[in-house]
């Protein structure tokens, strides 16, 4: 399942970029969004995603965010994102670039965690951007208001939102720089993300998808792995660590 051409590259990687989606939070019971049964098949992103949905029905965003956030507030870091965050002891710079909303790169441990689509853990007033970052709001069933009088959203990326500027321009620049991408976990179809692995590829990067199924981005990848990120990554750190010689070995 793991070529030795990619161990090779990692042992020699001095930057390697793990790009992930939805499917790395899947082993921790966090929905996806486009696998049958998952989010959009009970919901149609436009009618809740988005900042017309938000400004047409403002409590029943709030009430699908919250419902999510229930599930994210109880899930635990899985295999997959605990493996992500012990390449780090391989390679001295690993840099996460997710799309997820749940914030469990960070709680496995992974030390740089770029949040392109933001995060379900904060808020802010749609009216005046005031952020609301206090955990109890995160069980109110009906949608706070600021002391402005705005409606208070999710810190997160709708649909026809412009990405954090600083996420992408940092997650473009980690897409140039690297010796190796994983794409891990998604379905690459949503953009301006999806276009980072083959920013990857065209700097020279050897990129790698971990994905049970085929996605847009399998023709172009070096190599495509048919296996979960739970089966994938905490096998390459195992590879990693029976190739590392004990430090005192070294010497
Ligand atoms: C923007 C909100 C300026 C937060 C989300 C260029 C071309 C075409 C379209 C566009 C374009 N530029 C902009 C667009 C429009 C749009 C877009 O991309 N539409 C697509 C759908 C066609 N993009 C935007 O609007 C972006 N804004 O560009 O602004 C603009 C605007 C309009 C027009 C031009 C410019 C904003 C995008 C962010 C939207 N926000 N969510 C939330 O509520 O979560 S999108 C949503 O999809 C999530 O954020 C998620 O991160 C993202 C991607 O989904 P995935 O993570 O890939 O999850 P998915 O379920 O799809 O796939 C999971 C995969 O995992 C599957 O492949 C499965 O096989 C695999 N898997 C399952 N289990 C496992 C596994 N893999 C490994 N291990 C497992 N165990």
């Amino acid at each position: 399942m793991i070529s030795q051409t990619l161990i090779e590259r990692l042992t020699n990687a001095r930057l390697v970029t793990v790009f992930t989606g939805a499917g790395v939070s899947a082993e921790s019971g966090v929905a996806t969004f486009r696998a049958q049964g998952g989010l959009w098949s009970k919901f149609k992103p436009e009618e809740l995603a988005n900042l017309d949905a938000f400004l047409a029905n403002p409590q029943m965003v709030w009430e699908w965010y919250q419902a999510r956030r229930e599930v994210v507030l109880n899930a635990e870091p899985n295999e997959g994102h605990r493996a992500i965050a012990s390449l780090e002891e391989f390679v001295p710079h690993v840099s996460v670039v997710t799309q997820n909303i749940d914030g469990l790169h960070t709680e496995a441990g992974s030390s740089e965690v770029i949040e392109l689509h933001g995060n379900i853990r904060k808020n802010f007033c749609q009216n005046c951007g005031k952020r609301h970052d206090n955990l109890e709001i995160l069980t109110e069933h009906h949608i706070p208001s600021c002391s402005c009088g705005g409606n208070i959203r999710p810190d997160v990326v709708w649909f026809g939102e412009l990405l954090p500027a600083t996420a992408i321009e940092l997650a473009e620049k980690r897409a140039k720089e690297c010796n190796i991408l994983f794409s891990v976990g998604t379905s690459s179809v949503v953009w301006p993300a999806a276009g980072l692995p083959l920013l990857a590829l065209d700097s020279g990067a050897y990129v790698v998808e971990i994905n049970p199924e085929q996605t847009p981005l399998t023709r172009h990848a070096h190599e495509s792995i048919r296996a979960t990120s739970g089966e994938v990554m905490p096998e390459i750190t195992r590879l990693l660590r029976e190739m590392r010689i004990p430090s005192e070995l070294s010497k």
